[in-house]
């Protein structure tokens, strides 16, 4: 799998198209292995309801409730935060009905997803003129992602509470993940603990090993010729 990815980052400029499927597979095979051997036994909760897999980059995630979940908001902000479950259900909500996409190909059409709007907790925190960026960090102690701040400012960006009109599950990233409408779903960072405001991008996890970083449906990943 290094070996594949690393010839797929290598080649991806030059053959675009081309090389994506092989990143494809890349990660199909090592997302779909893990679900596979289902090490945490959490596939079962998802008997691939409504066309969701589960997807996990480590072999166990603690579990974290109303009394332990924190998100921490901070880097180069006034006002560095950390917020409770309770304090994000006590916010304004907004619920999106949008297809989610995996850049493997499966799809789930029309799915409603609700939470606190990622701008508003940003403008809360006071983000400061030196600040291009926003990273993203998971309690699965693993997974990272990020994106620009024009990109983190657009209203489609959720810190999601809710999937589907249920409180977000364990498996799907529970009780707090972040939901990228506009990107592939591997954007959207599941068990999401910390949003840290940084001077310039990050690659996350996915990318460091061949992804592109903007990750648009349709035209990111050399899917530019696969809009759908
Ligand atoms: N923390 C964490 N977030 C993650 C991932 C992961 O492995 N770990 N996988 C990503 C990918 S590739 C996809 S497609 C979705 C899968 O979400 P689901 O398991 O709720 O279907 O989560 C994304 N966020
Ligand atoms: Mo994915």
């Amino acid at each position: 799998m290094g070996r594949r990815v690393m010839l797929g980052m290598l080649g991806l400029g030059a053959l675009g198209v081309a090389t994506a499927p092989g990143l494809q597979r890349g990660l199909e095979s090592f997302l779909g292995g893990a679900a596979d051997k289902d090490p945490t036994g959490l596939t079962a909760l998802l008997p691939n309801g409504g066309g969701f897999r589960y997807y996990s980059v480590t072999s166990s995630v603690p579990h974290k409730d109303e009394d332990s979940y924190r998100l921490r908001i901070d880097g180069l902000v006034d006002h560095p935060t950390t917020y409770t479950l309770s304090d994000l259900r006590a916010l304004p909500q907004k619920r999106m009905v949008r297809d989610i996409q995996c850049v493997t190909g499966w799809r789930v059409p029309d799915t409603p997803v609700e939470g606190v709007r990622l701008s508003q907790l940003l403008d809360a925190a006071g983000v400061r003129s030196s600040a291009g960026a926003v990273r993203f960090t998971c309690f699965d102690g693993a997974y990272t992602e990020s994106l620009t701040l024009p990109q983190a400012r657009r209203a489609d960006m959720l810190v999601a509470l809710r999937m589907q009109d249920k409180n977000l599950n364990h498996a799907h990233g529970g009780p707090v993940r972040l939901y990228a409408a506009p990107m592939y779903f591997y954007k959207s960072a599941k068990w999401l603990s910390g949003i840290t405001v940084t001077s310039d991008v990050r690659p996350g996890y996915w990318e460091e090993r061949g992804y592109d970083v903007d990750a648009w449906v349709g035209r990111s990943n050399g899917r530019d010729d696969d809009v759908t």
